[in-house]
C-alpha cells in the first residue's frame, strides 16, 4: 500500500499533512488517507473506511514521534527496559492516542466539518483481547506509564491471531465464540518482515570437542519455525516518547517447504506453513488446567527466544561486548510465563556466544527480575519432564545444570536440612516429575516482587518462603497501579473537566495532586457538580446496558458493580447471596423501605471451569426472577454485561457507586479494578485482600466499607476444621437464601441445576462465603444507610478520588525504575 507523497498542505502555512496538528491539517490528512489508503471518497466511505482513514492519520503522527524516539535512543544508547509478557490488554487505541497527543479537539472539529462524528469512529474500534484479565491489563498500564515517564522500553509478547474468546450469553449461559479481531485488519500495527528469528524445537543435542579442545553443544532440532515482528507504537501522555510493543507472529521457516514442493508434495508444503502458524494462533484462557499444555509451552519458548535474539541484535549495534548485555538491558518477567528466558539466555550465551558457564550465569542473573502475580497453587506453572524433554531438550540440560549448581550451594548453606534442597529444587521429584517455573524464575533473577504489600508479605511467608530465607535481599514489593489517562481522562471526561477546573492541569501525570480536592469535599456547590458528573456517567451506562442487554436501569438507583474474571475466590456468588437476601426481605414485606439498587456483573469464566460457569448461570437466573417480579417493582435490578472488555470497562468504572472487591482474604494478589473504581469516585465494599488494604489505608477507613475475615483468620478458620453447616444453621436469612437456590426457584423448578454450587457451599465452602456472609450483609446495610445521605456519600466519594494518587501506574513504574531496573528518563525532542 503506497501513500502518495504530497506531505505539504497545498497553499497552506507549510504544515505537513502527515504531521500537522491543526484542524485543517488533520482534515486534509483524513481525506488524503481515505482516498489513497482506502481508495474511497466521502460519499461512498463506510464506517470502517472512515475509521481507518482516521487511524492512519493518527498513526502518521505517531510514527513521526517514533522516528524521533529511535534517533534519540540510538544516540544516547540508554539502558533499556524489556518487559516480557505473554499477555497484553491495551484496549482500543484511537481515543487514547488522540488524547495523549493532545489533538482530540482539532480532530473532532475536522471530522465535524465533514459531517462525521468522532465518537462513532472511536466506538467502532475493536480492541486487541490479547490477555485474560488483570495481568494483561497491568502490562498495558505499564506501557502507558513507561512512555509517559520517558523511559526507554520495549514490551515483547505474542501477536495471537485469536485473542481471548468472545463471550455470548445464551439462555443465561456463557457461550464462547472466536475473537477474530484481525478480520478487518489492524491499522495500528507495522509489520517488520525483515525482523525475524529462528525458533527451534524438539530433536536432540550433540556434545563435542572443537579444534581448540573446548566443550561445545549443538542442538539439532526436529523443526525450525520463524517469529516475525509486528510492532505497535505506544505514545506517552504529553511527551514525544513513543515506545514499542513488539509482538511475534509464527511463520514457517520458509514460506513454502521447497524440498516437499520439489518432490511434488505441494499440499504437504502448505500444511507445514499452516502448522507453524498455529503457535501464535490463539491465547489460552487461564484457570483451565491441562488443556493445550504442549502448545502453551511452545508459545512461551517462541516469544521468549525471539525477544532475546532481538535484544542481542540491538546489543550488537551498540558495539558493547556480550558480557555487558545486562548493562544495556534489564528484563522483567511478567509472571512465570516467560521464565524459560532464564534457560534460553544461558543457551544463547553458551552455545552461540561461547561464554563460559560462570560468565553466562553472571550475565543472566543480572538481567532478569521476576514479578509474581498470584498465590493460587494451580496458577504456579509446572511442566512435565517428558514434555519439556521432547520440546526443549537443550533447555532441560541447562536447567539440570543450573539446578545442580544451585542445590550444591543450598546443601552447603543448610548441611543438616535435606528436605530444604528438595523443596527448593527446580525439579519437583514427586512422580510424575515436573519443572517448576517459579523456581527457575527465582534462581535466575536478581529481584523478585509481589504486586501489593499483603501479597508480597504472603509470598515470603508461604509459596516462596524458602527462597526468602535464602535470599531475603532479593525480595521487594511493587504495589500495582493503573493509568489515570485511560481510566479517568478518557473514560470520564466530565470528571476530567471538573478536576482541570478545580486543580488545573498536571494531576494527570502527578496523581498526588488530587489531594487538592480534599479542600472541596464539604463544599455544597462542588458536591452538587460532583454528583452531576456521576449522574451523567450513570445515564450513559444505562444507555449501554439497554443496548447490550435490553434491560432498563434507573440512574437514581445505587449502582453496585462487580466486574472481573469469574472465579470462586472472587466470590461473585457472595454478591448473589446478598441480592437474594434483599429479594427475600422484599418478598416478606413488599412495603419495605429499601434503597433501590442496580447490580451489575461482568466477566468471563475460563471455558473449562464448570463452577464459574454455573455462577454465571445463577447470576442470570437471579436476574430473570428478580427483574420481573412485581413485588420488587424495579427496586432491585440485576444485569450481566456480556463480553466484558477494556472498552466496556470504560463505561462501567465511571458510573459505579459501589465497587465490589470481596475476594476471600489472602487470595487476590492485588486487584486493579479496585483502583479504577475508586479513581472514579466509587466507594469500595471489600475485604482486607490485595491492594484493598492499601487503598483503605490511603482513602481512610471511614471512606471504605470493610467486612470479613482477614488473611490470618482465613487460614486459622480453614486449619481448625471449618464447618459451613454451622453458619447455615445459625443464620435464618442465610438459610433462607441457600434453601431458595436449592429449591430450584431460580431454575424453573429444576433442583439439580444449582445443586453442585449449593453442595459445595454447604460441604466445603473453600472460599468461606458462609463465614463472611453475616458481616457482608451488615456491611451492605451500612452502604444503603450511607447512600441515603447524599452529602455524606459525596464527601466520601470525593475523598476517595482525592487520596487515590498512590495507585497511578506512574508511581508503580517509577518504583520499578528506581529499585529494580535502575533506568533514567530519556526525553525525546521532535525532529
Ligand atoms: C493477577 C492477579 O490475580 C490480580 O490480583 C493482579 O492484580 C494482577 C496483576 O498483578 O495479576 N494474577 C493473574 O494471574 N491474573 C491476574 O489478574
Amino acid at each position: 500500500m503506497t501513500k502518495h507523497n504530497n506531505t505539504t498542505k497545498p497553499g497552506g502555512n507549510g504544515e505537513s499533512i502527515r504531521t500537522g496538528m491543526s484542524e485543517e491539517a488533520i482534515r486534509l490528512a483524513f481525506l488524503d488517507n481515505l482516498f489513497y489508503v482506502q481508495g474511497r471518497f466521502l460519499e461512498v466511505a463506510s464506517l470502517d473506511d472512515k475509521y481507518k482513514a482516521l487511524a492512519y492519520t493518527v498513526r502518521d503522527r505517531l510514527l513521526h514521534r517514533w522516528v524521533s524516539t529511535i534517533r534519540t535512543y540510538q544516540q544516547a544508547n540508554p539502558r533499556t527496559v524489556c518487559y516480557l509478557s505473554a499477555e497484553y490488554l491495551p484496549g482500543p487505541f484511537m481515543g487514547l492516542n488522540l488524547l495523549n497527543m493532545g489533538i482530540e479537539e482539532p480532530t473532532r472539529k475536522a471530522l465535524q466539518s465533514l459531517g462525521i462524528d468522532l465518537e462513532s469512529l472511536i466506538a467502532y474500534e475493536q480492541e486487541p483481547g490479547l490477555g485474560n484479565g488483570g495481568l494483561g491489563r497491568l502490562a498495558a498500564c505499564f506501557m502507558d506509564s513507561l512512555a509517559t515517564l520517558q523511559i526507554p522500553a520495549t514490551s515483547y509478547g505474542i501477536r495471537y491471531e485469536f485473542g481471548i474468546f468472545q463471550q455470548d450469553i445464551r439462555n443465561g449461559e456463557q457461550v464462547e465464540t472466536t475473537d477474530n479481531w484481525l478480520h478487518y485488519g489492524n491499522p495500528w500495527e507495522v509489520r517488520r518482515p525483515q525482523i525475524s528469528y529462528d525458533v527451534k524445537i524438539g530433536g536432540h543435542t550433540e556434545h563435542y570437542t572443537n579444534e581448540q579442545g573446548l566443550h561445545r553443544v549443538r542442538w539439532v532440532p526436529h523443526e525450525t519455525f520463524r517469529g516475525v515482528a509486528i510492532d505497535t507504537p505506544i505514545l506517552g501522555h504529553d511527551v514525544n516518547t513513543v515506545n514499542l510493543m513488539r509482538l511475534w507472529r509464527a511463520e514457517a521457516a520458509e514460506a513454502l517447504d521447497f524440498h516437499a514442493f520439489n518432490e511434488g508434495d505441494y499440499y504437504g508444503a502448505v500444511l507445514r506453513e499452516v502448522r507453524s502458524e498455529t503457535i501464535s494462533k490463539v491465547l489460552y484462557p487461564n484457570d483451565a488446567p491441562e488443556i493445550g499444555k504442549r502448545l502453551r509451552l511452545l508459545q512461551q519458548h517462541f516469544f521468549v527466544t525471539c525477544s532475546l535474539q532481538d535484544m542481542m541484535r540491538v546489543h550488537r549495534t551498540t558495539g558493547m561486548p556480550i558480557e555487558r548485555f545486562h548493562e544495556k538491558f534489564t528484563v522483567q518477567l511478567n509472571d512465570t510465563h516467560p521464565a524459560i528466558a532464564v534457560a534460553e539466555l544461558m543457551r544463547l550465551l553458551l552455545d552461540n556466544h561461547h561464554l563460559d558457564w560462570d560468565t553466562a550465569w553472571h550475565v543472566t542473573r543480572h538481567t532478569f527480575a521476576y514479578t509474581n502475580h498470584t498465590l493460587l497453587p494451580e496458577a504456579l506453572e509446572k511442566w512435565p519432564i517428558p514434555l519439556f524433554q521432547s520440546l526443549l531438550p537443550r533447555h532441560l540440560e541447562i536447567i539440570y545444570e543450573i539446578n545442580s549448581r544451585f542445590l550444591d550451594e543450598v546443601r552447603q548453606r543448610y548441611p543438616f536440612d535435606p528436605d530444604r534442597a528438595q523443596r527448593l529444587s527446580i525439579i519437583d521429584e514427586t512422580l510424575p516429575r515436573h519443572v517448576r517455573m517459579a523456581h527457575l524464575a527465582c534462581i535466575g533473577s536478581f529481584a523478585i516482587n509481589g504486586v501489593a504489600e499483603l501479597h508480597s508479605q504472603l509470598l515470603k511467608e508461604t509459596v516462596l518462603r524458602d527462597f526468602y530465607e535464602l535470599w531475603p535481599e532479593k525480595f521487594q514489593n511493587k504495589t500495582n497501579g493503573v493509568t489515570p489517562r485511560r481510566f479517568m481522562l478518557l473514560s470520564n471526561p466530565g470528571l476530567g473537566s471538573l478536576l482541570n477546573e478545580t486543580l488545573g492541569h498536571g494531576w494527570e501525570t502527578d496523581l498526588e495532586q488530587l489531594r487538592g480536592l480534599e479542600a472541596h469535599a464539604d463544599d455544597p456547590a462542588f458536591q452538587e457538580r460532583w454528583r452531576q458528573v456521576k449522574r451523567q456517567r450513570k445515564e450513559a451506562l444505562a444507555g449501554e446496558v439497554h443496548k447490550l442487554c435490553g434491560i432498563d436501569i434507573t440512574p437514581t438507583s445505587l449502582y453496585d458493580v462487580q466486574v472481573k474474571r469469574i472465579h470462586e475466590y472472587k466470590r461473585q456468588h457472595l454478591n448473589l447471596l446478598h441480592i437474594i437476601t434483599l429479594y427475600n426481605r422484599i418478598k416478606r414485606n413488599p412495603a419495605l423501605d429499601i434503597v433501590p439498587r442496580t447490580f451489575i456483573f461482568g466477566g468471563k469464566s475460563a471455558p473449562g471451569y464448570a463452577m464459574a460457569k454455573l455462577i454465571i448461570r445463577l447470576i442470570n437466573a437471579v436476574a430473570e426472577m428478580v427483574n420481573r417480579d412485581r413485588d420488587v417493582a424495579g427496586r432491585l435490578k440485576v444485569v450481566f454485561l456480556p463480553n466484558f472488555s477494556v472498552k466496556l470497562g470504560q463505561w462501567v468504572y465511571p458510573a459505579a457507586d459501589i465497587s465490589q472487591q470481596i475476594s476471600t482474604a489472602g487470595k487476590e494478589a492485588s486487584g486493579t479494578g479496585n483502583m479504577k473504581f475508586s479513581m472514579n469516585g466509587a466507594l469500595t465494599i471489600g475485604t482486607l485482600d490485595g491492594a484493598n488494604v492499601e487503598i483503605r489505608e490511603d482513602v481512610g477507613a471511614e471512606n471504605f466499607f470493610l467486612f470479613g475475615l482477614d488473611a490470618d483468620a482465613v487460614s486459622h478458620t480453614l486449619a481448625n476444621g471449618y464447618r459451613p453447616w454451622d453458619y447455615y444453621n445459625a443464620n435464618q436469612e442465610l438459610k433462607d437464601v441457600i434453601d431458595l437456590i436449592a429449591s430450584g426457584f431460580f431454575a424453573h423448578g429444576d433442583r439439580s441445576l444449582f445443586q453442585p454450587l449449593v453442595d459445595h457451599l454447604l460441604q466445603h465452602d473453600s472460599y468461606l462465603l458462609l463465614a463472611d456472609y453475616a458481616d457482608y450483609i451488615a456491611c451492605q446495610d451500612q452502604v444503603s444507610a450511607a447512600y441515603r445521605d447524599p452529602q455524606r456519600w459525596t464527601r466520601m466519594s470525593i475523598l476517595n478520588v482525592a487520596r487515590i494518587g498512590k495507585f497511578s501506574s506512574d508511581r508503580t513504574i517509577a518504583e520499578y525504575c528506581r529499585d529494580i531496573w535502575k533506568v533514567q528518563p530519556v526525553p525525546v525532542k521532535l525532529d
